[in-house]
């Protein structure tokens, strides 16, 4: 067995370094927090297998025992992708003792962690000096005018800071008018950017400090032209300050399919909303270790503001992987 010790500023570009290294096999033995980030130790039985940057299928390998097998079956049944399963099953089945594994809490809980390691929080965007902007993109209806009106209040109001809302939705008759309803409740100003120089102008105009939070149009599938209109308007905005969101209710193959479209306006971060409707959630959680995008913002209700919530790793690991009824849910020792 070969073991690593492999550093990264956050914990997915640790664990994109530990499977360059050690190959899609590596398992993960031990997680630490280390000045200027995070520090893995990993191993593999099979060294230089070859990586992979999502999680791609395993080499052929002999088939899982029993307790593992159950283990990859809960987290399909639980909507996680058969790939991103069957790893978690692996790398349990090579970590865990026998008793453990044959302990179905312990299995879970182990599952958990690891869910957790292939997550990233993506640091909220309050300290820059200059404006900053804060562009929600995604599928029509998915939630991005009530999240950034959920933003909106909580940093106009809870944190006292600067507030724009923006939008550049004037295509749609009532679009724009609707944030612009939620300013006036709000009572932060609202800009209309209708194209890219519209945008330049505003951080031009706005005090520093000030965040600007821009209401997008919701992207049908065939609306080439809605992409290409955004992402003209976008073309000037860093990828830190666009974030892509997926409801947490649909399914893998839609989550896969909208990650795979919005790459086109180079998102940098990764929403979720409605995770309280979600009945399979680790069709999310696959959607977000696949896109290798930290996440941060979750939408847990159409309450504005108060159902929304910064990403947490470890929760959303929690929520995904639920430990079954009657129990705490503990961690495996
Ligand atoms: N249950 C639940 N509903 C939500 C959540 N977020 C938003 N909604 C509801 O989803 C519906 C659509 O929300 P919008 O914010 O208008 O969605 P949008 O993405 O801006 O829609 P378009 O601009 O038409 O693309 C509304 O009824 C919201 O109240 C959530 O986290 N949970
Ligand atoms: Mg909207």
């Amino acid at each position: 067995m070969l073991v690593k010790t492999v550093r990264g500023r956050t914990t997915s570009e640790a664990l994109a370094r530990v499977r360059e290294v050690l190959g899609a096999g590596a398992v993960v033995l031990e997680t630490r927090r280390v000045t200027g980030g995070v520090e893995i130790v990993a191993a593999t039985e099979r060294p230089g297998t070859g990586g992979g940057a999502s999680p791609a299928p395993a080499p052929a390998a002999r088939p899982l025992g029993e307790h593992a097998a159950r283990l990859r079956e809960d987290l399909v049944a639980f909507g996680f992708g058969p790939v991103l399963a069957e790893r978690i099953a692996r790398a349990a089945e090579a970590n865990l003792d026998e008793e453990r594994l044959a302990d179905p809490l312990a299995r879970l809980a182990y599952a958990r962690r690891a869910v957790g390691l292939w997550l990233a929080a993506a640091e909220p965007p309050t300290s820059a000096d200059g404006v900053r902007v804060l562009a929600v993109v995604g599928a029509p209806g998915v939630g991005k005018t009530t999240t950034l009106a959920k933003v909106a209040a909580r940093e106009a109001i809870a944190a006292g800071r600067r507030v724009v809302l923006a939008s550049c939705d004037d295509q749609r008759l009532g679009g724009a008018e609707q944030v612009e309803g939620f300013a006036r409740v709000l009572g932060v100003p609202f800009r209309l950017v209708r194209d890219r120089r519209d945008l330049d102008r505003a951080r031009v105009e706005l005090s520093p400090g000030t965040l600007l939070l821009l209401d997008t149009p919701g992207i049908a599938r065939n609306d080439g032209e809605g992409m290409d209109r955004l992402a003209g308007i976008l073309a000037g905005v860093s990828a830190e300050e666009i974030e892509l969101l997926l409801a947490a209710d649909r399914d893998g193959a839609s989550l896969a399919d909208t990650v795979r479209r919005f790459r086109r306006l180079r998102p940098g971060r990764l929403g979720a909303t409605r995770l309280d409707e979600a009945v399979r959630p680790g069709a999310l959680v696959t959607a977000a270790a696949r896109a290798r995008l930290p996440l941060l913002h979750l939408g847990n209700g159409p309450r504005v503001p108060d159902d929304l919530e910064l990403a947490d790793p470890a929760r959303l690991a929690a929520w995904a992987v639920p430990s079954p009824r009657g129990t705490r849910g503990e961690e495996a020792r």
